[in-house]
């Protein structure tokens, strides 16, 4: 079969069969063109993106901005390693700078890189600024974390299915539960080679968990008090999605390490970050850490034109409105609904939970007569659906989307 032959949504999922590893288990649905909140399926069947690739096409999908910054700098100059200056990183990394407010940015191309950069640093710092004895430094993570997919980041996760017999694992970290103020002080009273502690300030793919009021602006003075890193992991919940620029801003956080992904690029190209002030990043010296690709320059010129879109459009604070705006209407339905228990969520991260066990198939089913019904969702963890459609949407749409999510949830209601 020609490459460039149209292909119905059968024949796709039968390539993407036979010829892909099986490591994910998609919705049945091909899409083949996106615009916005849209996107459109090869059979030409239009939905609403109530996932936006897990958070990274905060700005709409083909946001023509970002898409022109990117067609402009590929005719120019893709890649120049870091072997070479190049003339957009530097512009770039003022840029982000300033707009995050740190010293300094160092780039890196996927979430789980920047996550992986970030635990380096954290240790480097441990030996080289706090004191810690060589090879001795503890980082603590949170129970049902999700920072990726790496051999050392699954050593810390603990979902089964991510690390069976991917061992072995690699040392250094304490789990500690998550939203758990006297655990964490427990741990860092009781550790002094701890370093670092690395959180997500909603954890998302635990199911869209938002912490207690006050759990990170404490932790973070807990963290102060005991001179270890506060490390935010906003690969998912950072650059607008929660409502504000960063989670963190909900409670006036500033982490010594910022660690972000996904949206840093609206999902047009990949470019992660961590961003840090001198103190930390200090310890970064030529040859201790890098990538081939990361802050090349078709990724510096996509970053500003997807951060300048965040700003100009007010992505922000449209999430923080239309969220509460979504939370109220589906809280009026659940106070009747048999199939939902609750809705939760800050700005356009939000979850359903499904009135099911986590083995049941009534999420997935669910998401399935969405897809009939033209909004395309994911469930997480059998009986929770996320719901985070792209910034850019309208109320009026919200309020369309709001109701095929009802009609759809009345279809299953006993
Ligand atoms: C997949 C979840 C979302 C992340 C945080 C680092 C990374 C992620 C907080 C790594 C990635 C993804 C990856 C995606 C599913 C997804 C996800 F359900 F697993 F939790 F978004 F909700 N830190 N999250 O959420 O970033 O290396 O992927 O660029 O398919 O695995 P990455």
């Amino acid at each position: 079969m020609a490459v460039l032959d149209q292909l119905t949504s059968q024949q796709a999922i039968a390539l993407e069969d036979q010829y892909g590893a099986h490591n994910y288990h998609p919705l049945p649905v091909v899409l083949s063109r996106g615009e916005g909140v849209y996107v459109w399926d090869v059979e030409g069947k239009k939905y609403y993106d109530f996932l936006s690739a897990y958070s990274a096409v905060n700005q709409g999908h083909c946001h023509p901005r970002i898409v022109g910054a990117l067609t402009e700098q590929a005719q120019k100059l893709t890649l120049t390693s870091r072997a070479f200056y190049n003339d957009m990183l530097g512009r770039y990394e003022e840029f982000a700078c300033n707009y995050f407010g740190f010293d300094k940015l160092l780039p890196m191309n996927t979430g789980a890189e920047a996550v992986e950069t970030a635990l380096k640093i954290c240790r480097k710092w441990a030996y080289e600024v706090k004191g810690i004895d060589e090879n001795e430094a503890e980082i603590v993570v949170c129970k049902n974390n999700f920072h990726g997919r790496t051999t050392t980041i699954i050593s810390f996760s603990n979902d089964p299915v991510a690390r069976k017999n991917f061992g072995p694992y690699t040392d250094g970290f304490i789990k500690i539960d998550y939203d758990n103020l006297e655990a964490l002080e427990e741990t860092l009273k009781s550790n002094p080679k701890v370093a670092g502690f690395l959180v997500e300030p909603i954890q998302g793919e635990a199911g869209v968990y938002v912490p207690s009021k006050g759990y990170l602006s404490k932790a973070k003075a807990l963290c102060e008090a005991y001179g270890v890193l506060f490390i935010a992991d906003e690969v998912q919940t950072g650059v607008a999605r929660t409502g504000k620029l960063l989670a963190v801003n909900h409670e006036n956080v500033t982490p010594d390490i910022l660690i972000l992904g996904k949206a840093m690029s609206g999902g047009v190209y990949p470019v992660s970050a961590v961003l840090a002030n001198d103190d930390v990043m200090k310890v970064i010296k030529p040859g201790t850490h890098g990538s081939t690709f990361g802050g090349n320059p078709l990724a510096a010129a996509v970053a500003m034109a997807a951060l300048e879109v965040v700003k100009d459009e007010q992505l922000a604070e449209n999430a923080e409105r239309l969220g509460d705006l979504f939370r109220s209407e589906l809280d009026k339905y659940i106070q009747t609904s048999q199939i939902v228990n609750l809705v939760r969520g800050k700005g356009l991260l939000n979850a359903i939970v499904i009135n099911d066990d986590e083995e049941s198939e009534t999420a997935w089913n669910i998401c399935l007569k969405l897809r009939d019904n033209g909004l395309l969702a994911k469930p997480t963890h059998g009986n929770i659906i996320r719901f985070a459609p792209p910034l850019v949407m309208t109320e009026e749409q919200l309020l369309d989307c709001v109701s095929i999510i009802i009609e759809t949830l009345k279809e299953f209601e006993s």
